[in-house]
């Protein structure tokens, strides 16, 4: 499979919430989709690297100057047999994970419409629909939290993940816990706590919460082994894990007890399946994580969520949710907690140029 064509495009969504996590706060994304082009198709995938590194370290700017002058160079014009081939290509270039997985993501749906299968089944998936629950930025006060959470349970989503930082923790998930009993809770703190903070969130323990998601340092896993020897919640860890190499020895030194897998964090589907593998060596859930996707990314994450370990309900909530109107064509919908996986080859989803054309501000073309 030849890719004889690559053109980035440069998007500016605004979101229909304020996404406020302990890092800071969000009002629009602006996203690079990737279109890579062969044997008459086409394959898409979207970067979720930031302006400013916040979350991890990878930036936007870093993320455009590698893929117009160092990953896609290398991989135009060339023949891949399988995406395993290609990923392998650009492996001796460090880091970047988000960066190389465009260009892996997208050439898995390239693939896969060329092959004329639809994604999850490449990936070796098991299930026509993925569970899904929603990820709550911090509210303005306790009253707006319970409000939003009532209204995302009853529009059928099968868990609340609430972001805490210190001084918005306990009290809150007290409130969310008094209302809501029967509630599947989690909390995500985006690594706003430190070891010393161990009894703040060993006072969480009463609440049932399925996990407490990445409370230390963004790259940290053995403080965070540490911190599970005080803790009975389940650790889960998201900014942590960006390769199998570190899902293994967080479940090795006991780090982690599940594990929120992002495609995009992890450097892309083989990668993330390997994460996967790995959690279900050790008899470990994992669950599909979210960075605020725009419909591609977002069918990408649902096909991934497919394969067996993904136990636990994700974050791949409705993309109405986010969005007055998205970059594809077909609506992601989540119904009753349920997403279905889109059918049709590849991903199953086309994007909505003339919505693109409006709302690019940037990229460039390479190979025609
Ligand atoms: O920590 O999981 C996170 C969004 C952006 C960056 C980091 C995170 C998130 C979310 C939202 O929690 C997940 C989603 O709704 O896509
Ligand atoms: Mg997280």
């Amino acid at each position: 499979m030849k890719i004889s064509e690559a053109e980035v495009a440069v998007v500016r969504l605004p979101l229909k919430f304020r996404f406020e996590t302990s890092f800071g706060v969000q009002t629009e994304r602006v996203v690079p989709l990737l279109i890579l082009r062969g044997e008459g198709l086409e394959g898409y995938s979207e970067g979720v690297m930031t302006n400013l590194p916040r979350y991890r370290e990878e930036t936007l700017a870093g993320a455009l100057y590698l893929l117009e002058r160092v990953f896609l160079p290398r991989v135009l014009g060339r023949d891949w047999e399988n995406p395993q081939q290609l990923a392998a290509a650009l492996a001796g270039y460090r880091g970047n994970p988000m960066a190389k997985a465009m260009i892996e993501m997208a050439f898995w749906d390239l693939w896969a419409r060329f092959l004329e299968q639809p994604l999850w089944r490449l990936l070796g998936g098991v299930r026509r629909e993925v569970a899904v629950g929603v990820s709550l930025g911090v509210q303005e006060n306790v009253a707006a939290t319970l409000k939003a959470v009532e209204s995302h349970l009853a529009e059928g989503y099968r868990r609340i993940k609430l972001k805490i930082k210190p001084g918005w923790d306990v009290d809150l998930i007290r409130a969310v816990r008094e209302a809501f009993p029967e509630a599947r809770l989690t909390v995500d703190a985006n690594s706003s706590y430190t070891l010393a903070d161990a009894r703040r969130l060993a006072a969480l323990d009463e609440f049932n919460l399925d996990y407490i998601e990445q409370p230390l340092v963004y790259d940290d896993i053995l403080d965070h082994a540490k911190l599970q020897e005080q803790l009975r919640t389940p650790i889960c860890l998201d900014e942590s894990i960006t390769s199998a190499r570190s899902a293994r020895q967080a479940l090795e030194v006991g780090a982690a007890g599940v594990i929120n897998v992002k495609v995009a964090r992890v450097g892309g589907h083989d990668e993330a399946r390997r994460v996967h593998d790995a959690a279900q060596s050790f008899g470990r859930p994992v669950w599909m994580g979210g960075m605020l996707e725009t419909g591609v990314g977002r069918a990408h994450n649902i096909h991934a969520a497919t394969l067996p370990g993904y136990t636990l309900p994700g974050d791949t909530s409705s993309g109405s949710r986010y969005w007055e109107r998205d970059v594809i064509n077909e609506p992601l919908e989540a119904e009753d907690g349920l997403m279905p996986v889109p059918e049709g080859p590849g991903i199953g989803v086309s994007l909505d140029w003339e919505y693109i054309s409006k709302i690019r501000s940037g990229g460039f073309t390479l190979g025609s």
